[in-house]
Protein backbone atom coordinates (compact mmCIF):
# COMPACT_ATOMS: atom_id res chain seq x y z
CA UNK A 1 0.00 0.00 0.00
CA UNK A 2 3.00 2.25 0.76
CA UNK A 3 3.87 2.41 -2.53
CA UNK A 4 0.86 3.53 -4.23
CA UNK A 5 1.79 6.35 -2.48
CA UNK A 6 4.86 7.36 -4.74
CA UNK A 7 2.82 5.54 -7.96
CA UNK A 8 0.12 7.83 -7.30
CA UNK A 9 2.55 10.78 -7.49
CA UNK A 10 3.45 9.41 -10.75
CA UNK A 11 -0.10 9.12 -12.29
CA UNK A 12 -0.83 12.68 -10.92
CA UNK A 13 1.60 14.58 -12.67
CA UNK A 14 1.02 12.53 -15.76
CA UNK A 15 -2.11 13.31 -15.79
CA UNK A 16 -2.54 16.80 -13.98
CA UNK A 17 0.87 18.13 -13.89
CA UNK A 18 2.00 21.67 -16.07
CA UNK A 19 4.72 21.76 -18.81
CA UNK A 20 7.44 23.69 -17.28
CA UNK A 21 11.10 24.88 -18.63
CA UNK A 22 13.86 23.86 -15.84
CA UNK A 23 17.51 25.21 -15.09
CA UNK A 24 18.91 21.80 -16.75
CA UNK A 25 16.67 22.88 -20.07
CA UNK A 26 15.65 19.00 -19.81
CA UNK A 27 11.55 19.92 -19.67
CA UNK A 28 9.21 18.95 -16.97
CA UNK A 29 5.61 18.30 -16.22
CA UNK A 30 5.69 19.50 -12.57
CA UNK A 31 2.73 20.41 -9.73
CA UNK A 32 3.60 22.12 -6.81
CA UNK A 33 2.64 21.31 -3.34
CA UNK A 34 2.41 17.39 -2.91
CA UNK A 35 2.23 15.42 0.03
CA UNK A 36 3.05 11.69 0.44
CA UNK A 37 2.42 9.69 4.05
CA UNK A 38 4.60 6.30 4.52
CA UNK A 39 3.61 4.10 7.69
CA UNK A 40 6.65 2.55 8.21
CA UNK A 41 5.01 -0.35 10.57
CA UNK A 42 3.69 -1.21 6.78
CA UNK A 43 7.09 -2.26 6.25
CA UNK A 44 10.47 -0.12 4.81
CA UNK A 45 9.58 2.18 2.05
CA UNK A 46 12.23 1.24 -0.40
CA UNK A 47 10.46 0.65 -4.14
CA UNK A 48 9.65 -2.73 -5.37
CA UNK A 49 8.56 -2.06 -8.95
CA UNK A 50 11.92 -1.33 -9.77
CA UNK A 51 15.69 -1.95 -7.72
CA UNK A 52 16.83 1.44 -5.82
CA UNK A 53 20.08 0.17 -4.11
CA UNK A 54 19.82 1.01 -0.07
CA UNK A 55 23.70 0.72 0.37
CA UNK A 56 23.86 3.94 -1.81
CA UNK A 57 21.40 5.29 0.28
CA UNK A 58 22.26 3.75 3.60
CA UNK A 59 25.83 4.81 3.32
CA UNK A 60 25.00 8.17 2.06
CA UNK A 61 22.91 8.47 5.25
CA UNK A 62 25.74 7.70 7.59
CA UNK A 63 27.89 9.86 6.05
CA UNK A 64 25.67 12.81 6.61
CA UNK A 65 25.08 11.77 10.19
CA UNK A 66 28.83 11.34 10.99
CA UNK A 67 29.20 15.22 9.54
CA UNK A 68 31.35 13.67 7.47
CA UNK A 69 31.64 16.01 3.70
CA UNK A 70 34.91 14.29 2.70
CA UNK A 71 34.02 12.24 -0.07
CA UNK A 72 36.55 9.54 1.11
CA UNK A 73 34.14 7.82 3.06
CA UNK A 74 31.62 7.34 0.01
CA UNK A 75 34.28 6.31 -1.53
CA UNK A 76 35.63 3.82 0.84
CA UNK A 77 31.81 2.40 0.61
CA UNK A 78 31.69 2.17 -3.35
CA UNK A 79 29.28 4.55 -3.38
CA UNK A 80 30.29 7.47 -6.18
CA UNK A 81 27.00 9.78 -6.09
CA UNK A 82 29.17 13.31 -5.11
CA UNK A 83 31.97 12.54 -6.93
CA UNK A 84 31.42 14.90 -9.73
CA UNK A 85 30.83 17.54 -7.11
CA UNK A 86 34.34 17.43 -5.59
CA UNK A 87 35.88 16.33 -9.49
CA UNK A 88 34.87 19.79 -10.23
CA UNK A 89 36.52 21.63 -7.92
CA UNK A 90 40.14 19.57 -8.32
CA UNK A 91 39.86 20.29 -12.49
CA UNK A 92 39.27 23.94 -12.03
CA UNK A 93 41.93 24.39 -9.45
CA UNK A 94 45.95 25.56 -10.02
CA UNK A 95 47.13 22.40 -9.37
CA UNK A 96 45.05 20.30 -12.37
CA UNK A 97 47.39 19.69 -15.30
CA UNK A 98 45.39 17.01 -16.69
CA UNK A 99 43.36 17.30 -20.17
CA UNK A 100 40.80 20.16 -19.87
CA UNK A 101 37.85 19.14 -18.49
CA UNK A 102 35.86 21.97 -18.79
CA UNK A 103 31.61 21.08 -18.91
CA UNK A 104 32.64 17.09 -18.52
CA UNK A 105 29.30 16.36 -17.40
CA UNK A 106 27.65 17.81 -20.65
CA UNK A 107 30.78 16.23 -22.78
CA UNK A 108 30.91 12.79 -21.71
CA UNK A 109 27.45 11.41 -22.36
CA UNK A 110 28.15 12.87 -26.32
CA UNK A 111 31.84 12.23 -27.34
CA UNK A 112 32.81 8.88 -26.95
CA UNK A 113 36.92 10.06 -27.22
CA UNK A 114 36.95 12.40 -24.46
CA UNK A 115 34.66 10.19 -22.44
CA UNK A 116 37.26 7.74 -22.07
CA UNK A 117 39.84 10.59 -20.96
CA UNK A 118 37.25 11.76 -18.20
CA UNK A 119 36.98 8.21 -17.14
CA UNK A 120 40.39 7.85 -16.78
CA UNK A 121 40.72 10.80 -15.02
CA UNK A 122 37.82 10.19 -12.44
CA UNK A 123 39.68 7.06 -11.66
CA UNK A 124 42.86 8.46 -10.82
CA UNK A 125 41.23 11.35 -8.80
CA UNK A 126 39.48 8.55 -7.25
CA UNK A 127 42.43 6.72 -6.51
CA UNK A 128 43.99 9.91 -4.91
CA UNK A 129 41.53 10.74 -2.53
CA UNK A 130 41.70 7.31 -0.83
CA UNK A 131 45.27 7.16 -0.62
CA UNK A 132 46.82 10.35 -0.55
CA UNK A 133 45.47 12.08 3.40
CA UNK A 134 46.00 15.88 2.00
CA UNK A 135 44.98 15.35 -1.48
CA UNK A 136 41.65 13.75 0.12
CA UNK A 137 41.22 17.01 2.87
CA UNK A 138 42.11 19.43 -0.03
CA UNK A 139 39.79 18.34 -2.63
CA UNK A 140 37.91 15.37 -1.37
CA UNK A 141 35.88 18.07 0.90
CA UNK A 142 32.66 18.98 -0.34
CA UNK A 143 32.00 21.98 2.61
CA UNK A 144 28.77 22.70 2.84
CA UNK A 145 26.85 19.84 2.44
CA UNK A 146 24.26 18.13 4.66
CA UNK A 147 27.09 16.81 7.22
CA UNK A 148 28.22 20.02 7.60
CA UNK A 149 24.52 21.73 8.09
CA UNK A 150 23.20 18.78 10.58
CA UNK A 151 25.86 18.83 12.55
CA UNK A 152 29.00 21.76 12.40
CA UNK A 153 26.10 24.82 11.35
CA UNK A 154 28.27 27.83 11.25
CA UNK A 155 26.80 31.09 12.99
CA UNK A 156 27.45 34.42 12.49
CA UNK A 157 29.52 34.52 15.50
CA UNK A 158 31.41 31.62 14.36
CA UNK A 159 29.86 29.33 16.76
CA UNK A 160 28.80 25.50 15.34
CA UNK A 161 25.84 24.36 16.42
CA UNK A 162 24.87 20.51 16.50
CA UNK A 163 21.25 20.30 15.34
CA UNK A 164 20.85 16.64 14.67
CA UNK A 165 22.75 15.82 18.43
CA UNK A 166 20.22 19.25 20.08
CA UNK A 167 17.01 17.79 18.54
CA UNK A 168 17.49 14.13 19.46
CA UNK A 169 18.32 15.25 23.07
CA UNK A 170 14.89 17.60 22.74
CA UNK A 171 12.81 13.96 21.59
CA UNK A 172 14.23 12.62 24.73
CA UNK A 173 13.47 15.19 27.26
CA UNK A 174 10.57 16.86 25.67
CA UNK A 175 8.55 14.61 23.28
CA UNK A 176 5.66 16.89 22.77
CA UNK A 177 7.74 20.02 21.69
CA UNK A 178 6.79 21.45 17.97
CA UNK A 179 10.16 22.66 17.37
CA UNK A 180 11.79 19.75 16.59
CA UNK A 181 13.33 20.86 13.51
CA UNK A 182 16.73 20.74 11.48
CA UNK A 183 16.83 22.93 8.77
CA UNK A 184 19.98 22.97 6.12
CA UNK A 185 18.69 26.03 4.05
CA UNK A 186 20.82 29.29 4.64
CA UNK A 187 19.60 32.40 3.64
CA UNK A 188 22.97 33.37 3.50
CA UNK A 189 24.44 30.00 1.50
CA UNK A 190 21.98 29.91 -0.80
CA UNK A 191 22.72 33.64 -2.19
CA UNK A 192 23.74 33.04 -6.03
CA UNK A 193 27.29 33.81 -5.73
CA UNK A 194 27.57 31.62 -2.84
CA UNK A 195 26.11 27.98 -3.54
CA UNK A 196 26.51 25.82 -5.94
CA UNK A 197 24.33 23.05 -4.51
CA UNK A 198 20.97 24.71 -2.51
CA UNK A 199 19.61 22.38 -0.70
CA UNK A 200 16.85 20.16 -1.98
CA UNK A 201 15.89 18.66 1.45
CA UNK A 202 15.00 21.90 2.93
CA UNK A 203 13.98 21.25 6.36
CA UNK A 204 12.73 17.95 8.15
CA UNK A 205 10.42 17.91 11.73
CA UNK A 206 10.01 15.09 14.24
CA UNK A 207 7.18 14.52 15.89
CA UNK A 208 5.95 11.86 18.75
CA UNK A 209 2.37 10.56 19.62
CA UNK A 210 1.57 7.15 20.93
CA UNK A 211 4.94 6.28 21.64
CA UNK A 212 5.41 6.52 18.21
CA UNK A 213 8.40 9.05 15.95
CA UNK A 214 7.05 10.79 13.18
CA UNK A 215 9.04 12.59 10.65
CA UNK A 216 8.37 14.84 8.17
CA UNK A 217 10.63 16.49 5.20
CA UNK A 218 9.75 19.52 2.77
CA UNK A 219 11.36 19.30 -0.20
CA UNK A 220 11.77 22.02 -2.37
CA UNK A 221 12.70 19.75 -5.62
CA UNK A 222 12.22 16.50 -6.75
CA UNK A 223 13.09 14.48 -9.30
CA UNK A 224 10.22 11.98 -9.33
CA UNK A 225 11.76 9.03 -10.59
CA UNK A 226 15.61 9.62 -10.04
CA UNK A 227 16.01 11.00 -6.83
CA UNK A 228 12.36 10.53 -4.56
CA UNK A 229 12.96 7.13 -4.28
CA UNK A 230 16.00 7.35 -2.41
CA UNK A 231 15.10 10.51 -0.71
CA UNK A 232 11.58 8.18 0.92
CA UNK A 233 14.17 5.53 1.86
CA UNK A 234 17.14 7.86 3.56
CA UNK A 235 14.29 9.61 5.25
CA UNK A 236 12.75 6.57 6.55
CA UNK A 237 16.06 5.34 7.46
CA UNK A 238 17.09 7.96 9.51
CA UNK A 239 13.31 7.86 11.23
CA UNK A 240 14.19 4.30 12.54
CA UNK A 241 17.90 5.26 13.76
CA UNK A 242 16.31 8.31 15.43
CA UNK A 243 13.22 6.41 16.62
CA UNK A 244 15.63 3.67 18.05
CA UNK A 245 18.11 5.68 19.95
CA UNK A 246 15.19 7.19 21.34
CA UNK A 247 13.51 4.16 23.18
CA UNK A 248 10.57 4.81 20.20
CA UNK A 249 8.71 2.74 17.56
CA UNK A 250 8.29 4.15 14.11
CA UNK A 251 5.27 6.15 13.03
CA UNK A 252 5.11 7.80 9.79
CA UNK A 253 6.86 9.38 7.30
CA UNK A 254 5.44 12.69 5.42
CA UNK A 255 7.03 13.51 2.50
CA UNK A 256 5.85 17.25 1.49
CA UNK A 257 7.55 18.37 -2.01
CA UNK A 258 7.76 22.07 -3.18
CA UNK A 259 8.05 21.69 -7.03
CA UNK A 260 7.58 17.79 -7.90
CA UNK A 261 8.59 16.80 -11.41
CA UNK A 262 8.78 14.46 -13.73
CA UNK A 263 11.82 15.16 -16.28
CA UNK A 264 10.80 14.50 -20.15
CA UNK A 265 13.06 12.26 -20.88
CA UNK A 266 11.83 9.98 -18.24
CA UNK A 267 8.62 9.26 -19.36
CA UNK A 268 8.84 6.01 -21.30
CA UNK A 269 11.12 4.72 -17.93
CA UNK A 270 8.16 5.53 -16.24
CA UNK A 271 5.20 3.90 -18.30
CA UNK A 272 7.54 0.76 -17.84
CA UNK A 273 7.78 1.53 -14.35
CA UNK A 274 3.77 1.75 -13.62
CA UNK A 275 2.65 -1.73 -15.97
CA UNK A 276 4.46 -3.19 -12.85
CA UNK A 277 2.66 -4.84 -9.87
CA UNK A 278 3.90 -3.51 -6.60
CA UNK A 279 5.49 -6.91 -4.00
CA UNK A 280 5.82 -6.94 -0.21
CA UNK A 281 7.86 -4.68 0.74
CA UNK A 282 11.45 -5.34 2.46
CA UNK A 283 11.84 -4.84 6.49
CA UNK A 284 14.34 -3.38 8.11
CA UNK A 285 16.89 -4.57 10.75
CA UNK A 286 18.84 -2.35 12.91
CA UNK A 287 22.23 -4.23 15.22
CA UNK A 288 20.04 -4.64 18.33
CA UNK A 289 23.74 -3.71 20.17
CA UNK A 290 23.97 -0.32 18.60
CA UNK A 291 22.84 2.50 20.89
CA UNK A 292 23.24 5.91 19.33
CA UNK A 293 22.66 7.15 15.67
CA UNK A 294 26.00 8.54 15.65
CA UNK A 295 27.52 4.85 16.00
CA UNK A 296 25.94 3.07 13.36
CA UNK A 297 27.51 1.39 10.67
CA UNK A 298 26.85 -0.19 7.64
CA UNK A 299 27.36 -4.02 9.29
CA UNK A 300 24.26 -3.09 11.72
CA UNK A 301 21.96 -2.30 9.20
CA UNK A 302 20.16 -5.16 7.07
CA UNK A 303 17.26 -4.92 4.62
CA UNK A 304 15.08 -8.18 5.16
CA UNK A 305 13.03 -9.53 2.40
CA UNK A 306 13.73 -7.12 -0.76
CA UNK A 307 12.51 -8.66 -4.00
CA UNK A 308 12.38 -5.97 -6.79
CA UNK A 309 11.11 -5.74 -10.34
CA UNK A 310 14.81 -4.80 -11.97
CA UNK A 311 16.38 -1.39 -12.20
CA UNK A 312 15.45 0.64 -14.60
CA UNK A 313 18.33 3.41 -16.27
CA UNK A 314 17.33 6.89 -16.69
CA UNK A 315 19.58 9.75 -17.66
CA UNK A 316 20.30 12.75 -15.23
CA UNK A 317 19.43 15.90 -15.67
CA UNK A 318 22.57 17.75 -14.79
N1 LIG B 1 17.11 16.17 -6.66
C1 LIG B 1 16.24 15.31 -6.03
N2 LIG B 1 16.60 14.78 -4.84
C2 LIG B 1 17.81 15.04 -4.27
C3 LIG B 1 18.70 15.91 -4.93
C4 LIG B 1 18.34 16.45 -6.12
O1 LIG B 1 15.15 15.01 -6.52
O2 LIG B 1 18.09 14.53 -3.19
F1 LIG B 1 19.88 16.21 -4.38
C5 LIG B 1 16.76 16.76 -7.98
C6 LIG B 1 15.66 17.77 -7.95
C7 LIG B 1 15.97 18.59 -9.19
C8 LIG B 1 17.48 18.65 -9.19
O3 LIG B 1 15.54 17.88 -10.35
O4 LIG B 1 17.90 17.46 -8.50
C9 LIG B 1 18.03 19.88 -8.49
O5 LIG B 1 17.87 20.99 -9.31
P1 LIG B 1 17.35 22.41 -8.77
O6 LIG B 1 18.37 22.89 -7.78
O7 LIG B 1 17.28 23.25 -9.99
O8 LIG B 1 16.01 22.17 -8.11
Amino acid sequence: ASENEYLSLLKHLLERGDRKGDRTGTGTISSFGYQMRFDLNEGFPLLTTKRVSFKLIASELLWFIKGDTNIRYLLQHKNNIWNEWAFKKWVESEEYAGPDMTDFGLRAPRDEAFNALYQAEMESFKRRVLEDDGFAAKYGDLGNVYGKQWRRWETSRGETIDQLKNVIEEIKRNPDSRRLIVSSWSPEDVAPQRAALPPCHTLYQFYVADGKLSCQLYQRSGDTFLGIPFNIASYALLTHLVAKECGLAVGDFVHTIGDAHIYMNHLDQIAIQLEREPRPLPTLRLNPEARSVFDFDMDDLELIGYDPHPAIKAPVAV
